[in-house]
């Protein structure tokens, strides 16, 4: 999974890193081939309608498969590896907790608004910017030259005290331009970044450019009981769990109510127009190509069908 150069980095070194500067970069963390395989786990092409499983969405110009834990071992592998657990075991001092994760993709256009990621929620609503420590875990899964993660260096030290601001805008950002970092690397990249940091992803307008991402964020939630339900659903496929220990029960939260919804809503109105044309074009294929076996059905009835299927599951099995 993890290049043995990026398994040869310290975590204290690591951790340093995030203290001072409020991030951490790692060129090709994931070895080509682990990114790959993570990749064929995620068609994003096919948008859940009427399936019965858990799959991707569309929201806008992105399109998100959120419930990685539940449709992809190889992200489980990456989310609860002891390279992860070990750096979060040794930057936080309570415990600590994944309280969301997902897989996207970015295309074509796409903005976002410089924020810190230290948010408390009702709903979908922000409630309030909290103090809990927190690392942000962001793995890209493509080259990134465009759309790259933007970070306001140290900027941990004082975004605080803009926590009455849900974004920062531009003309503030532009004050502390010196400090930009633009995180541009290749695929398999990872960046490790203070939650209270102000941070974005670079506006991307390119009808050609698709990006594609891990997140995960990990709060330090100790035993506050003002933080009991801070987090988003875990729904993990119980085949994943082997060696289940102790530590990973906790840092999964079993037990734990999490009050926040899957993100991003999503619904038929979040399908962007194009998308929704095609998948027009889809339906209205599968509209007719159902015509002749529903009529079927019709004239026949379903009793005539099933004694069809009794005699010849006979014949089969006789
Ligand atoms: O995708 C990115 O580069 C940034 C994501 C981000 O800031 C967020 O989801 O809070």
């Amino acid at each position: 999974m993890y290049t043995r150069k990026f398994l040869a980095v310290e975590n204290e070194k690591i951790i340093k890193a995030i203290r001072e500067n409020g991030y951490f970069v790692f060129e090709e963390a994931l070895t080509k081939e682990y990114v790959e395989s993570i990749l064929q786990e995620v068609d994003f092409e096919k948008v859940l309608v009427n399936t019965n499983d858990v799959g991707v969405v569309f929201s806008g110009s992105q399109q998100f498969l959120t419930h990685c834990l539940a449709k992809s071992k190889k992200v489980y592998n990456v989310i609860t590896s002891s390279k992860v657990l070990d750096i979060c075991n040794k930057y936080f001092l309570h415990k600590f907790l994944l309280v969301n994760h997902r897989i996207y993709q970015t295309k074509a256009s796409h903005y976002m608004p410089w924020h810190t990621d230290n948010n408390r929620q009702v709903g979908y609503q922000l409630s309030e910017k909290h103090n809990m420590p927190g690392l942000l875990f962001l793995f890209y899964l493509s080259d990134v030259t465009k759309n790259a993660f933007q970070i306001v260096r140290k900027s941990h030290h004082w975004a605080d005290n803009y926590n009455h601001e849900i974004y920062l805008s531009e003309s503030f950002i532009k004050k502390f331009e010196k400090d930009i970092v633009t995180l541009q690397m290749p695929q398999g990249s990872l960046i490790i970044c203070n939650t209270h940091v102000i941070h974005r992803a670079e506006p991307l307008d390119n009808k050609n450019y698709v990006r594609k991402t891990l997140l995960f964020q990990v709060d330090e939630v100790g035993d506050d009981v003002e933080n009991v339900g801070h987090g988003e659903p875990n729904l993990i496929n119980t085949e994943y769990l082997e060696n289940l220990s102790p530590a990973v029960v906790e840092y999964l939260g079993f037990g734990r109510p999490r009050n926040y919804p899957t993100y991003p809503y999503s619904s038929v109105s979040t399908i962007s127009n194009r998308e929704l044309v095609a998948l027009q074009k889809q339906l209205l294929l599968t509209l007719f190509k159902a015509i002749p076996k529903k009529m079927v059905i019709a004239l026949v009835s379903y009793r005539v069908i099933i004694a069809a299927k009794r005699m010849m599951w006979k014949i089969k099995h006789n």
